[in-house]
This record gives structure tokens, sequence and C-alpha cells, in this order.
């Protein structure tokens, strides 16, 4: 993309009204602007994000076994009563009257219209274990939207429901839903805890919340400082092994870490007091395992193996798609703007021609631009005729990883420089090799990838 034919309307004042560094940044940035209290707009560059995050959700679901698929976002009330969740939910959602004087909503959640998909279509344990997610806007009239996309009131979420036989294997989509959330966020280049929370509304006893910690965050955490030790890294899963889920659930899920709604101040004081810590972290997810709460109401059943109707063991496993936006911003960051972890990052890398208007800067320029994207990476050029420092800002602010700085002294001696957004640090190389080396930063980013066939293309559709 060049920046002259891209629409990218940058602030140069911090906006009143953003209270927090990723709502600040976001403005800033040109990617959202706010439509009315707590919905926003998706600009270009912030879209782009959006669509990455959303990409690796998608294919981390795919690994996991999970099939993809779409429910609408208004609903009728109808299942809503059946379930009894219609009056429960309360204030929250946002209900609708059509023109038949019918009583619709937007959705918060999907448990009920999934499983009324369920009850229609299947009725033998034979196609079970079955888990169906969507990635779709949702709508909770939230009291307090704040903090940009990160407590909005339409945001996109990623929801997944699974249905299985038995306690044991609902148990196991649970394992195996904690496993791809924490290869998910790892991904994104985030650490988030998984940690003992509270079900609210969505019910059930089994539930955990991935936090990303971060002094913005509206929970309140406590964990055994051990747990920030661990990562999953590359190793290589068997989501259909229960003992390997359950290793890994347990590898995770054993050290204290709470939300303040299930904290335990007496087992919280058992940890070695140089290992507590008291945080703020940003929730991004949620899993929960709450059994026949709504396959009972609904009826969802399925004759067992011995010829009995039984209602299904059910779960469902939410990601917050854009409000980890916010959070990968509030997690990586400067002062002088955002700083994309690679495997999000709206573009893979910046050129920056110093001399626009130079014949030879400018044939540079386009030729890096020629080979980056023949190699399928996505360059931002900034080809603007604007002085070096402001397009040096832009770049910073935006946060794009990597950008190479073209200018007549430099290929003077055949060299440009090839700049890392986190450490700052350039390097002068010949403009071959700095694509060279781009081109493998994104090649090594997700080695376990490479060896995996059916994501091999990565192809937007693998998903599917
Ligand atoms: N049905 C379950 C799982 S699909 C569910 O709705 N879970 S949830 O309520 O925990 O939401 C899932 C995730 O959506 C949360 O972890 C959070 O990251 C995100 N989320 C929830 N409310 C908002 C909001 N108002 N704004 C932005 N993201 C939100």
């Amino acid at each position: 993309m060049r920046l002259t034919r891209y629409f990218l309307p940058v602030l140069k004042e911090n906006p009143s009204e953003a209270q927090i560094v990723s709502h600040r940044l976001m403005l800033r940035a040109g990617m959202i602007k706010q439509a009315s209290a707590g919905i926003y707009s998706w600009l270009p560059l912030g879209l782009k994000v959006l669509r990455r995050i959303e990409q690796i959700v998608h294919e981390e679901q795919a690994r996991a076994g999970h099939l993809a698929m779409l429910m609408p976002t208004i609903q009728s009330a109808d299942l809503w009563r059946e379930s009894g969740r219609y009056d429960a939910y309360g204030a929250e959602m946002l209900r609708i009257t059509d023109r038949h004087e019918r009583d619709m909503l937007f959705t918060p959640t999907a448990e009920e219209l999934i499983t009324d998909i369920f009850r229609s279509h299947v009725s033998s344990y034979k196609d079970l274990p079955l888990t169906m997610y969507q990635i779709q806007w949702k709508f909770r009239d939230e009291i307090r939207p704040r903090f940009g996309v990160m407590r909005g009131r339409e945001f996109y979420m990623k929801d997944g429901y699974n249905f299985d036989l038995t306690k044991e294997d609902a148990l196991h989509a649970y394992n195996r839903h904690l496993v791809s959330y924490l290869r998910t966020y790892e991904r994104m280049g985030l650490q988030a805890i998984p940690m003992r929370a509270d079900s609210g509304p969505i019910g059930g006893d089994d539930t955990h919340e991935f936090l990303v910690l971060a002094d913005t965050g509206e929970s309140e955490v406590f964990y055994d400082s051990a747990v920030t030790d661990i990562r999953l890294g590359e190793r290589e899963i068997d989501y259909d092994s229960v003992d390997q889920c359950r290793a890994v659930m347990e590898e995770f899920t054993s050290l204290y870490a709470r939300t303040d709604e299930t904290h335990d101040a007496a087992r919280f004081d058992e940890i070695p007091e140089e290992r507590r810590r008291v945080a703020r972290g940003i929730e991004v997810g949620q899993i929960f395992y709450f059994g026949t709460k709504y396959s009972e109401p609904l009826g969802a059943t399925v004759q067992g193996p011995d010829g009995k109707s039984t209602p299904v063991h059910m779960g469902s496993h939410g990601i917050g798609v854009s409000r980890l936006v916010g959070a990968i911003i509030e997690a990586s960051h400067d002062d002088n703007g955002i700083i994309w972890p690679e495997g999000v990052t709206p573009f893979h890398c910046g050129i920056v021609n110093l001399k626009q208007g130079d014949a030879q800067a400018d044939e540079a320029c386009e030729k890096l631009y020629a080979s980056l994207s023949a190699l399928g990476l996505e360059p931002l050029y900034d080809d603007r005729n604007e002085r070096a420092g402001g397009k040096f800002a832009t770049m910073d602010l935006i946060g794009l990883p990597w950008r190479i700085t073209v200018g007549p002294r430099g290929l003077k001696n055949g060299v440009v420089e090839l700049t890392c957004r986190r450490t700052g640090e350039s390097e002068e190389l010949s403009p071959e090799t700095a694509v060279a080396k781009v081109a493998e930063i994104y090649a090594t980013h997700h080695p376990h990838l490479q060896k995996d066939e059916p994501m091999a293309g990565r192809s937007f559709h693998t998903w599917l």
C-alpha cells in the first residue's frame, strides 16, 4: 500500500476523551472512530489488525478441530424465554420490537441459538463430539462503556460451543479449548494467564478467564508469580489426546491465579511472600463448562450407546476479538506509539523515502516495494512529499515492527537502513539483504505453522 492512496487520518493531538493509552493510540493512529457511546467504525488500518487477529483465531480453531459457522446478530426472544434467560439477562440485553410487534434482541452471546440448531439435527451419540464456533458481532448494553474497544457495547467476539455425551468428554473439550487459546494468544505476542473466575450470566461451575496483565486492566487479579514463567511455546500438542490436553491444563492452572470474584485470601497467603502478586488484568477470553444448563430446558438430547436419551454436556468459550486490539496495544507500545507484534501487524514493513522525487530514491523504494510484495508480504510505502521527521513520527505511531529507510546518501554507498521498531536499532544493509532479512523474520516467526500441512498455504479459507 502507498500512503498517498491510503486513508490514515492520524491525529497530532491527544484526544481528550481517551483515558487509557490503547484508546488514545487507536484514535491517534486513525484505526477507529466512535459512532456513538461504545460503538465504533473500524477504519482501514484498524480493520486490518482486527482481520489479522480474526485469522489467527480461525487457524487455531481449525487446528483444534472446531468448525466455523455463522449465526445472526438479531434473534427472536422465543428461545431465550425457553432457557429462562430472556428475563435473567436484564438491562444489558438490547431488546427490539419488529413491525409485527414480535420481541427480538441483538445477541449478547448465542448458547440458545446453537442449542436449537443442535437439537434440530443431532439425535445420536455417534455424531459427538461436536464443537462449532463463530466470530460475530455482539451487543451488550454496558452501563459504562469505556476505554474504546476494550469495553464497547458493540464488540466482535469468537464464541464456540461444544456438545459431548459425558461430563468427561466435555471436560476434555474444556481442556482442549484452554490449550488452543494459549496458542492463539501466544501467536499474537501476548501472555494471557488462565485464572479461575466467576461464571456470571453464562452459568456453570468450571470457568477460567484469560488475563493479560496491564495496569489499565479492569479486573483485579491475585497470582503466584511463577505462573508468568510458563509458556506453551512450540511444543506439539495432539488435541485429540485427553492426557496431553489435561497435562497442559494442569500445568497452567495448578498454581494460584484468580480474579477478585473467586479470590481466597487464606490460600493466597500460603504462597511464599516473594511470589505473591496483586495486579490488574484485561480479560481477553473465557471458557466455561456448564453441563446440561441449556441442553435440559431446551431438550437437546441424544440417544446414548445404551439406547437411553440423555441431555448433552456443553460448554462455551469466548475470545474478545475486538478487545484484543486494545489489549495488544496496552501490552506493547512506547511514548512514540504502538509496537505491533509481528503476528498481528497491519503491514509487515514500512518503507520511508527520505527524498521523494529524487529519481534514485524513488526507484529504490519501488524496487523494495515490489520485492517485498512478491514474497507475499505487505509493505506500507510512505511516498508522501513530507519531511523525514513527519514520516518517522507516523511510522512510529502506527507501530509497524520493521522499517526500511531509503535516502540518496545511503544509496550512494549501496545501502538502505533497516530499523526495528521495538529496540530502535538500525542496520545499514544492501536493499536485497534488507528484504531477505524481513522475509526471514516473518518466515521464522511461527515455525510450528510451517510443519503443519493443513495450514501450510495459510490462505484465508483454510479454516472453512
Ligand atoms: N458465551 C460465552 C462464551 S462464548 C461468553 O459470552 N463469554 S464472555 O461473556 O466471557 O465473553 C467473551 C469475551 O468477550 C470476554 O472474555 C471479553 O474478552 C469479551 N467481551 C465481553 N464483553 C465485552 C465488551 N463489552 N467489550 C469488548 N469485549 C467484551
